[in-house]
């Protein structure tokens, strides 16, 4: 038997997005966050099949369009990544509302303005068009926060380090500059990546954060190395560890926006300030601290994230069963 899948394969700011076109399964669930629980639960292997080697690599992210849930929604996506299904994905945001206005597969009922319903809430979106294609797009995230601080953890080959835990749409351990820790460029991807293992693992036992308003979305699944900004006019760099082998070649959607809250919890960026993030590859997303707010109990903030994505080509992809790896493997 053989399962085809249509793709829109492309990438925002370097980092890939497939955005699967067809064959989407029908999921159940009265919200998305309910239809993502269905999808993991029942069709996990479209998504190793469509994101492992050998139909994808390490980075490999991307997701689906579904008709919303809420009212006065223009579409509700699902993501998929080598790591899981992502309650939000920035970057995939950008590239499968990008690749999907272009396409004709989003009708916006106000052009120019999109209300978008992810598993981790709803996002409010403006693009900007230039002929043919969309130039830009703006995503007001979900409200984001400081879970933790302060972790104390001793990583082996780098020595004690204090991370701290932020949300920005998944729950990033972020490391700043401190002790042996001297920045990206003195570790390079290789040495990062089996840092990021450990430092994950450590926090993981350390600390596993629920969301306080939705508890399906929990622990730390990325780490986000923070470094001073390389480029002329930019304001910071990162480069962002996820599932196994992956270091996010754009600066990272959630991860900013996990950053901007944190920035702005510690008092170095305010409210309405611009903060460009600069990426491992020197790609870059605009950040702002659109607004205060709550999560639960916690002080956060609303962040919004402005990138761009370019449409590689379309890409039909067969899962054949008698294949031996027709649901994809990864080698760690
Ligand atoms: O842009 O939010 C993001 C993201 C998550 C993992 C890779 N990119």
């Amino acid at each position: 038997m053989r399962d085809i899948f249509f793709c829109i394969d492309g990438h925002t700011a370097g980092n890939p997005v497939r955005l699967v076109a067809g064959a989407a399964p029908l999921l159940a669930g009265a919200t998305m966050a309910e239809r993502r629980t269905d999808f993991m639960a029942r069709y996990d292997w479209i998504r190793t099949a469509l994101c492992f080697e050998p139909r994808g690599h390490d980075m490999m992210s991307g997701g689906f369009l579904y008709p919303p849930t809420l009212p006065d929604t223009d579409a509700g996506v699902l993501f998929i990544e080598t790591s899981g299904c992502l309650p939000m994905c920035g970057h995939g945001s950008i590239g499968i509302l990008t690749f999907g206005i272009e396409h004709g597969l989003i009708r916006p009922r106000v052009p120019g303005r999109l209300r978008i319903e992810v598993p981790a809430g709803l996002l409010e979106v403006d693009y900007h068009v230039e002929g043919e294609r969309v130039a830009s797009v703006r995503i007001r995230n979900v409200p984001s926060y400081v879970a933790a601080e302060g972790i104390a953890i001793d990583v082996p080959g780098l020595g004690p380090l204090s991370v701290d835990v932020a949300y920005g749409g998944n729950y990033y351990a972020i490391v700043e500059p401190q002790g042996a820790y001297r920045g990206l460029d003195a570790l390079g991807a290789a040495r990062l990546i089996e840092l990021s293992r450990a430092v994950r693992e450590q926090v993981r036992a350390a600390f596993q954060p629920v969301h306080p308003l939705e508890p399906s979305i929990g622990g730390v699944s990325h780490v986000l190395w923070a470094d001073a900004p390389r480029g002329e006019g930019a304001h910071g760099r990162n480069a962002v560890f996820y599932g196994e082998k992956a270091i996010d070649r754009s600066p990272c959607g959630t991860g900013t926006s996990a950053r901007l809250a944190h920035l702005h919890a510690s008092g170095r960026l305010k409210t309405g300030e611009a903060f460009v993030h600069e990426s491992y590859i020197g790609s870059r997303f605009i950040g702002r601290v659109e607004a205060e707010t709550t999560v639960g109990d916690f002080k956060g903030i609303v962040p919004s994230i402005e990138g761009s994505a370019i449409a590689t080509g379309f890409n039909t992809i067969w899962v054949d069963r008698r294949d031996p790896f027709w649901a994809g493997f990864q080698v760690v």
